[in-house]
């Protein structure tokens, strides 16, 4: 591909629609809170078209997606598909790894082979990657991560990451159930819990874990009876909830790394004839706020569910184009997050959700 030639034409292009489009919008580290900050980031932001769609010269994106394993997943896709349309300028080329890592590094290898303009990946684990992303600095292809980070030793093999902060969630989550359980008059209780982790590995799981396990040493009347992975999945989530209520029959609060197991415990619970939410025998909180989570608080049968926000196109779009301009972008770009729980107006809040 004619890289530096396109370029040119495209930093032309991008001075042009920059200056009409007047200042963009914040970084997404200065992003407003997340009840304003989604739809906004989502919906209403119009990125600037990067390319000239209208004379064929589009900038190629490789997209390698994690999955659809959960709705934020889903919603995920759904920002970038919608980003990175031809009329804004793109070509993207999308590969669902089905959850798989070796699927995603062969997705990456395609990528360099098709010699796109950039790689954006959002990495199952964490760990892994150093080879691949050799490759892709040799082709000199940018990699741009977006939603889970990874871990490699030399941080100029990718450009940027933008994501959730995972593990001030899972702290946002400990601190949550202690007003709770405070409010409840149970600040003293011993309190069990057990915890359907992430896909182990993944940033999200990993983050999500540590936070937590921060504010579980904070209460020594609060015990983890035990962690197993629910990969992310309802199915999975539900199997795992199973299992733990035949091992325990005196389990306090469920914390679900994501909204999707959530609803598998939910069942799992249900129909193991007992009863959650807050006006049931188990606690159960999760992460995403994804629409479905806010109707499962409606319905009484979760508790609480803390924030991760799945859409990156437009950030990732604009990481792009500030690089196609030569400007600098931070390398670590956090979203702001909030949480939702049933003492909320959740009906007024899921009318105005994008997810
Ligand atoms: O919580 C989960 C999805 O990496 C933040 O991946 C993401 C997580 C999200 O499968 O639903």
């Amino acid at each position: 591909m004619k890289r530096k030639v396109l370029s040119a034409i495209l930093i032309a292009a991008m001075t042009l629609s920059l200056a009409a489009c007047g200042s963009k919008e914040a970084p997404a580290d200065t992003a407003a809170p997340a009840e304003d900050a989604a739809p906004a980031a989502g919906d209403e932001e119009e990125p600037a078209p990067a390319g000239d769609a209208g004379s064929g010269d589009l900038i190629t994106v490789g997209y390698a997606q994690v999955g659809a394993e959960s709705d934020w997943r889903t919603a995920n896709t759904e920002s970038f598909k919608s980003t990175f349309t031809e009329e804004n300028g793109y070509k993207l080329i999308f590969d669902d790894a089905q959850q798989k890592q070796e699927n995603q590094i062969k997705a990456i290898r395609s990528f360099i082979q098709q010699e796109v303009d950039y790689i954006v990946v959002a990495p199952v684990v964490e760990t892994g990657w150093e080879t691949v992303l050799e490759e892709a600095k040799e082709a000199g292809i940018p990699v741009i991560l977006s939603d889970r980070m990874m871990d490699v030793s030399d941080d100029s093999l990718f450009e940027a990451w933008v994501g959730g902060n995972f593990v001030k969630e899972g702290e946002t989550c400990g601190d949550w159930l202690a007003e709770y359980l405070e409010a409840a008059g149970r600040g003293e209780e011993e309190i069990n819990m057990v915890t359907i982790q992430g896909t182990i590995g993944a940033s999200a799981q990993v983050g999500r874990t540590e936070g937590m396990a921060n504010k579980l040493a904070e209460h020594s009347n609060w015990k983890m009876l035990e962690m197993q992975s629910g990969e992310f999945t309802q199915a999975k989530g539900q199997e795992v909830m199973e299992s733990f209520l035949k091992s325990y029959d005196d389990i306090d609060v469920v914390i679900c790394e994501n909204d999707n197991e959530a609803f598998g415990a939910i069942d799992a619970i249900k129909a193991a004839g007992k009863t959650c939410g807050p006006d049931g025998d188990i606690i159960v909180v999760s992460f995403d706020s994804v629409k479905a989570a806010f109707e499962s608080m409606i319905a009484g049968d979760l508790n609480a569910t803390f924030e991760c926000n799945p859409l990156h196109g437009p950030r990732v779009a604009e990481i792009i184009q500030k690089l196609e301009a030569g400007e600098t972008v931070d390398k670590i770009q956090y979203v702001d997050e909030a949480y939702f729980d049933t003492s909320m107006d959740l009906e007024a809040i899921l009318a105005e959700r994008a997810y």
